[in-house]
């Protein structure tokens, strides 16, 4: 039987505490600072040699889904109920709407460092000290809306815009093409500041703090904000469906992106399925 995964905005009060106390049991045991470690060792760019999976590439997608599963499990053996929420934040987009309430993901930072002082990941609360990080600071930060440079959550236009591409993603498939619902999700755009950031990498951006950069696993929203993407791609799949992940075959040994990408059958690591084997996700989760 397949489970649900909810919006995260009718979650019963019990349904919270058991989701954030879940996370905290995995933090405790070190486990959550080994999927940090995970998404930062896995954050290879476009500019870099070698095989990108994570990000500016089509499996942005399946990889965030296998990841997302990977927490799923380690939450469920600690509370079998517990399921990976989903952040909706073409609704609920103010600094103090869900999930920025105390019972769940807690508020903003304060001005003069963007520490979170308030809800169980405030570092004052003594259960969420920052070990895996790209900088040495111990404590999650925020930045709600980025004050210094206000800039808005995606709309739900914006949102459309990405799903109503039929083609899934498109040569050169990195973080330049214009083309794809996998980039125009992604959302790198053309050009530079604030405008160019697209969907998922706007959200990154309004949030601010720890979620800028490869350690944003730090801060919980992470895991409601792929969710969100990841319930995406299941809508892009019922509204185009003849199309399918792309590339379907590797590019060959004359392509500059050759063994840069992962194509349809081939293994997506550091796992050993396939996209292919991710697309369908029907009988182990459905989001209402
Ligand atoms: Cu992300």
């Amino acid at each position: 039987m397949a489970y649900v995964r909810k919006n995260v905005s009718s979650l019963t009060a019990g349904e919270r505490r058991r989701f954030v106390n879940a996370l905290l049991a995995l933090k405790r045991r070190g486990e959550y600072d080994e999927f940090v470690r995970m998404h930062i060792d896995f954050y290879t760019a476009d500019g870099e040699d070698g095989l990108r999976t994570a990000h500016m590439a089509p499996s942005f997608l399946p990889w965030h889904r296998r990841f997302l599963l990977e927490l799923e499990r380690a939450l469920r053996r600690v509370d079998s109920s517990v399921t990976v929420p989903y952040w909706d934040w073409t609704r609920d987009r103010t600094t103090t709407s869900v999930p920025w309430t105390k019972d769940l993901l807690g508020g903003n930072g304060r001005h003069s460092d963007r520490q979170v002082m308030t809800g169980p990941f405030a570092y004052a609360a003594g259960h969420w000290t920052i070990k895996e990080g790209v900088t040495d600071g111990r404590f999650l930060t925020r930045d709600l809306g980025r004050s210094a440079a206000p800039l808005k959550l995606p709309t739900r236009s914006e949102l459309q815009w990405a799903l109503d591409d039929p083609v899934y993603d498109a040569s050169p498939w990195d973080s330049t093409v214009r083309k794809g619902f996998r980039n125009k999700l992604e959302g790198w755009g053309a050009g530079s500041g604030s405008a160019s950031w697209k969907n998922h990498n706007r959200v990154h951006r309004w949030v601010g703090g720890a979620m800028l950069g490869g350690a944003s696993v730090n801060d919980p929203v992470f895991w409601l904000h792929h969710a969100f993407l990841d319930l995406q791609w299941s809508r892009w799949q019922r509204a185009h469906r003849s199309h399918r992940y792309l590339p379907a075959r590797p590019p060959g040994a004359a392509d500059a992106q050759h063994r840069r990408v992962v194509a349809r059958y081939e293994k997506l690591p550091p796992w050993d399925e396939t996209p292919d084997q991710l697309e369908d996700m029907s009988r182990v989760y459905r989001y209402v």
